[in-house]
């Protein structure tokens, strides 16, 4: 292929294969794709963004996508690669694609991720030091309402939320490249989790939702359809702390409410539990599929609004 490197979609990589992928589209695709490093983990591994483009120096409505927070919710990353795909291989089929700037981090905690695939299959953190344990919980670690409900201040907890706000090189980066940019630049932010099944918006640190909270469900809404009518599978739409618990410090609500990005939601992939984090590598196609339909359908929408 033109790409000389492509993932499988039929596997789960590890990292460095993922890295390649990007920089492979970087190299084969030169008026499209971009490829830079946006930090270092905490193990020292490179932090990659691939931006998709085909503006030039034009600047268009911005969507941003990040994958792989959790070590252990493999599907994220495989998804957010085949997303990539679609923006670039398959592009003609995406009417959108020319009128947005895609900025994608298919793979936040590369540390993290290793550790799962070589030790530990649930590990879910970072891999930050500590005497006692490791690893501070990258989505209870961004920087608004930070410390409160569903993040512990317990070291050996899987929620736990770091000793401060963007304590984290991982949580940093993304602020910092979101943060250089103009606000009202991007448009939309999917956060990519997994397992249940849901599309979920702000907010996850309390029991309400925004002002815009009918029109953040509408598109929700309409993305959970198009993925049914797709693949007949069932996406449950509503603000996270109401659909399922509250949580604060997450990704999300740090999106919407600091850097002003409108449409902002995490996704949590397949599946309702019986695989859980452990889900087949049959199962990345059909959740790749369904999950472009989502992109689809918010990128439509924030083209609208
Ligand atoms: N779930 C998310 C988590 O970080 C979430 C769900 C996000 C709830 C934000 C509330 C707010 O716990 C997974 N699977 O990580
Ligand atoms: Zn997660």
């Amino acid at each position: 292929s033109k790409t000389g490197y492509a993932l499988t979609w039929k596997a789960y990589h590890k990292a460095s294969v993922i890295h390649d992928f990007l920089d492979n589209y970087a190299t084969n695709y030169k008026d499209l794709c971009t490829v830079e490093k946006i930090g270092n983990t905490v193990e020292g591994r490179p932090i990659k963004i691939i931006k998709i483009s085909s503006g030039g120096d034009k600047k268009r409505p911005a969507f941003f996508i990040d994958g792989g927070i959790h070590a252990r919710e493999w599907i994220s990353p495989a998804t957010v690669t085949y997303i990539i795909r679609e923006l670039v291989e398959n592009r003609t089929a995406y009417s959108f694609a020319d009128e947005v700037d895609f900025y994608i981090v298919p793979l936040m905690n590369v540390d993290g991720y290793e550790h799962s695939r070589t030790r530990d299959r649930l590990w879910r953190k970072n891999r930050a030091p500590g005497a006692l344990c490791k690893g501070v919980d990258l989505n209870r670690n961004f920087g608004y309402k930070w410390g409160g409900k569903g993040s512990s201040s317990s070291v050996c907890r899987g929620n736990h939320r770091g000793p401060s706000a963007f304590s984290e090189p991982e949580s940093q980066a993304i602020r910092d490249f979101i943060l250089k940019f103009d606000i009202g630049t991007f448009k939309a932010y999917l956060t990519v989790h997994s397992f249940g099944q849901y599309i979920m918006y702000p907010w996850g640190y309390d029991y309400m939702t925004p002002p815009d909270g009918t029109e953040l469900q509408r598109v929700g809404d309409l993305a959970a359809a198009a993925v049914k009518k797709l693949t007949n599978t069932s996406y449950k739409v509503g603000s996270s702390a109401k659909l399922l618990y509250a949580a604060a410090g997450g990704s999300d609500d740090w999106a919407k409410a600091v850097a002003e990005i409108p449409y902002a939601y995490t996704l949590e992939l397949r599946d309702k539990g019986d695989y859980g984090f452990i889900l087949p590598a049959k199962f990345i196609k059909p959740t790749g599929l369904e999950t472009m339909a989502m992109v689809q359908v918010v990128a439509e929408e924030m083209l609208k609004a």
